[in-house]
C-alpha cells in the first residue's frame, strides 16, 4: 500500500486529441410543458423536484453553459416548446438552432393528449437535424413517468421506445423513461454525459488498476457539481443494477441540505459487517466512491489510498484540459 503514489504514477497517461477542444451543443426540446426546464434546474442548477412546480414557460431559447470535467463544456440550448416558438425553430431559426448540433434530448411527456402533435414536432426536429447536424446523437426521454401506475410503467415504455425508433429511421435515437421524483432522471443524464466525456476509457481503465491495487469491490467518480457518475469500475457482482442513479441522488440531495446549514460536504463514511462505503472529495472535478468488503484492510489504509491516488487523477484530468475554443 506503501508504493501506491508509485504505482500511480507509473500508470499510462497519454495525451488528448483536438476534437475535445469544443463545447458540445445540446438541444433540449419537446413540448411546452414537458418538463425540459425542470430536469436541467435539478441536474445542473441544484434544485429539488418541488422547486420546479415555480418554473415558468421558457421564452424563445435558454442558453446556459456547464463546465464538466476539465474541458468539457456542455453548451444546452433548452429550447421553449410552446407552438409559436417551435415553429420558428423549424422556419427562420432552423440553421442556428439546428447546426453543429451534437446531442439532441427529445422530451416526451408520458401523458400528453396530444400525442400525434408530439410525434410530428419530433419528425421535424429529426429531419432539421438530419440536415444540419446528421452525427448528432439523439436521446429521447419518456418523461414524467411517476404519472403512470408503477405496473404499467414497463409495457408503456416499451410501446413508445419502439413507435420512436420506427419514426426516427435512419436515424437511431436511444430512449430511456424519466421522472423527476425518482432516481431515473440520472439515470437517463449519466448516460447522456458519459458518451460526451473525452477520454473516458482511459480515466476508466485507470480507476480499474485503481481499484485492483487497493483491492476494491467497486469503484465509482461522480461529477463534483452534478453527482452524476462518470465512470465506474466493478470488480465483485453487485445486486442492484439501479444503485448509482439512487446513490446520485441520495447524494446530491444530501449536499444540498448540508449547503442550507451552512456546511459543505466534503465525505462520508458508511460501515456494516459486509462492507464500508467511502465518498470522499477526489479531483478538483469529482468525487470518488469505494466499496471494500475485505475486514482486514482498515479503513485508513483506505483513505491514504485514495488520497494518494487524487493527485495521478487530477493530472490525468489536466491532460484533457486543454483551452477552451469558444
Ligand atoms: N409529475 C411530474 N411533473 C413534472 C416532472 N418534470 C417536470 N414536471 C412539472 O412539469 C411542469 C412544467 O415543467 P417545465 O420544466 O417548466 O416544462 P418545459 O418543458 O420547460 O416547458 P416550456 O419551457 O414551456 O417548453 C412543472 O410544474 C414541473 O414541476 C416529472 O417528472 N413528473
Ligand atoms: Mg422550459
Amino acid at each position: 500500500m506503501s508504493n501506491l503514489q508509485d504505482i500511480m504514477n507509473g500508470l499510462p497517461l497519454r495525451p488528448t486529441t483536438f476534437t475535445n477542444r469544443r463545447k458540445r451543443k445540446v438541444l433540449l426540446m419537446g413540448k411546452s410543458g414537458s418538463g425540459k426546464t425542470s430536469m436541467r434546474s435539478i441536474i445542473f442548477a441544484n434544485y429539488i423536484a418541488r422547486d420546479t412546480r415555480r418554473l415558468g414557460a421558457t421564452i424563445d431559447v435558454e442558453h446556459s453553459h456547464v463546465r464538466f470535467l476539465g474541458n468539457l463544456v456542455l453548451n444546452l440550448w433548452d429550447c421553449g416548446g410552446q407552438e409559436a416558438f417551435m415553429e420558428n425553430y423549424f422556419a427562420s431559426q432552423r440553421d442556428n438552432i439546428f447546426r453543429n448540433v451534437e446531442v439532441l434530448i427529445y422530451v416526451f411527456d408520458v401523458e400528453s393528449r396530444e400525442l400525434d402533435k408530439d410525434m410530428h414536432y419530433y419528425q421535424s426536429c429529426l429531419e432539421a437535424i438530419l440536415q444540419n447536424s446528421p452525427e448528432a446523437k439523439i436521446f429521447c426521454l419518456i418523461h414524467k413517468m411517476d404519472l403512470v401506475q408503477e405496473d404499467e410503467r414497463e409495457l408503456i415504455f416499451h410501446e413508445r421506445e419502439e413507435d420512436l425508433k420506427r419514426l426516427s429511421k435512419p436515424l437511431s435515437c436511444t430512449c430511456f423513461r424519466t421522472s423527476i421524483w425518482d432516481e431515473t432522471l440520472y439515470k437517463a443524464w449519466s448516460s447522456i454525459v458519459y458518451l460526451l466525456i473525452p477520454n473516458v476509457q482511459q480515466l476508466e481503465s485507470n480507476l480499474q488498476q485503481f481499484a485492483e491495487i487497493i483491492d476494491a469491490d467497486e469503484v465509482l467518480l461522480f461529477e463534483r457539481a452534478t453527482f452524476l457518475v462518470i465512470s465506474h469500475c466493478q470488480r465483485k457482482s453487485q445486486r442492484d443494477v439501479h444503485r448509482f442513479e439512487k446513490i446520485s441522488n441520495i447524494i446530491k440531495q444530501f449536499k444540498l441540505s448540508c449547503s442550507k446549514l451552512a456546511a459543505s460536504f466534503q465525505s462520508m463514511e458508511v460501515k456494516n459487517s459486509a462492507f464500508a462505503a467511502f465518498i470522499d472529495v477526489f479531483t478538483s472535478n469529482t468525487y470518488v466512491m469505494v466499496i471494500m468488503s475485505d475486514p482486514s484492510i482498515p479503513s485508513a489504509a483506505t483513505l491514504i489510498n485514495i488520497k494518494n491516488a487524487r493527485k495521478h487523477f487530477e493530472k490525468l484530468e489536466k491532460i484533457t484540459d486543454n483551452p477552451m475554443v469558444t
